[in-house]
């Protein structure tokens, strides 16, 4: 029997190509110098697409693959992926969630220990010599101090857990109140920023969340507070962010992800009281392993015919 078609948008590790051989015939959509043509030849067979969450599915992909079935995007941030395209052409999109929330979880953690205890800057200071003609100077501790979750969700509850293990206090602000949570609830962004040290970003990317982190937001912060963004770029007005950081009107920022990645503005590299990291969130060898099986999980059950492992709503 020949095997189905599935076009791989961007390159995938050797875990889940050799998967993927067992199952499909597998195209490279990054490799094809005439896109439409690509689509159009290799249509007739194609039922499934697999993507990176970096580089989603987009509506020219999935209008151009009239047998498209579904959609296995390997993320939990399913924003690259033209749901509506997919949604109105009866083709199914899945995710990764859960499987990622301990590994950026402990990263968050890792940036906001960074930040505030300056631990990339006092590394400098040791491996550039200036230790042996003057002490470090002091930084700053989580302990004791409150932090502000934007988006108490899968991976938001496990922050939580993990700088509550640091003795800080935890609030949070999302469209709903959690009963079942601890915590105190803000349902206005402004008062929470102004009331907390630290204000940690983790929303999905969403019409309803670009720039929701915006410059009224991060005066709330003030200079004594930090900002976290683990979520995406879009969610905090970069250039204010930046204006901000310079004018010391916010004490310091702790980033995984940014407005144009990989782009990193020169001003922002320029700054001292930041931490910047390329993304990094989930990217460890058994996360990535897990999210890969996940993905691969989905288009197995689909192919089949059982129910899908994690479908986005
Ligand atoms: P989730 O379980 O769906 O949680 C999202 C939270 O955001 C919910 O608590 C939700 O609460 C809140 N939210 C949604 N829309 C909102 C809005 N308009 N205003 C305020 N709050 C809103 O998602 P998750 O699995 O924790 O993942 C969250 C995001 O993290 C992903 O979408 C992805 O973009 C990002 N992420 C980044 C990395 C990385 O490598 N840096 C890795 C994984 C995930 P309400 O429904 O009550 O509003
Ligand atoms: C990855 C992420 O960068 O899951 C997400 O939403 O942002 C990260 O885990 C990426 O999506 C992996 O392809």
């Amino acid at each position: 029997m020949t095997k189905p078609g599935c076009l791989m948008v961007g390159p995938m590790s050797e875990n889940v190509v050799a998967q993927l051989n067992a199952l499909f015939t597998v195209h490279n959509f990054w490799e094809a110098e005439d896109k439409p043509a690509f689509l159009n030849e290799i249509a007739p067979t194609t039922r499934y697409v697999i993507t990176p969450g970096s580089r989603g599915c987009s509506a020219e992909i999935i209008n151009g693959l009239p047998g498209l079935e579904l959609v296995a995007s390997m993320g939990v941030g399913y924003d690259a992926v033209d749901v509506a395209a997919a949604k109105a052409a009866n083709v199914r999109v899945t995710n990764t969630p859960d499987v990622l929330n301990d590994c950026v979880a402990e990263v968050t953690l890792g940036l906001m220990l960074s930040l505030a205890h300056r631990i990339p800057q006092a590394d400098r200071y040791v491996r550039e010599g200036h230790w042996e003609n003057a002490k470090y100077p002091l930084a700053d501790e989580l302990f004791g101090r409150r932090a502000g979750i934007l988006g108490l969700g899968r991976i938001g509850k496990e922050i939580a857990r993990r700088l509550e293990a640091m003795r800080m206090e935890i609030v949070y602000h999302g469209r709903t109140r959690q009963e079942d949570q601890p915590y105190r609830f803000y349902d206005n962004l402004v008062t929470m920023a102004r009331e907390v040290d630290w204000l940690v970003v983790i929303a999905p990317k969403s019409a309803a969340t670009n720039n929701i982190v915006n410059a009224d937001v991060m005066d709330a912060l003030g200079p004594e507070g930090c900002l976290v963004n683990v979520a995406r770029g879009s969610l905090v007005d970069q250039e204010a962010m930046i204006a901000l950081l310079e004018a010391g009107k916010l004490g310091g920022a702790a980033l995984d992800v940014f407005a144009r990645e990989p782009h990193v503005p020169q001003r922002l590299r320029d700054l001292e009281n930041v931490v910047l990291l390329p993304h990094v969130g989930s990217a460890t060898r058994a996360t990535r392993r897990r999210m890969e099986d996940l993905t691969v999980a989905n288009l197995r059950a689909h192919m089949n015919g059982e129910e899908l492992v994690s479908p986005v709503a």
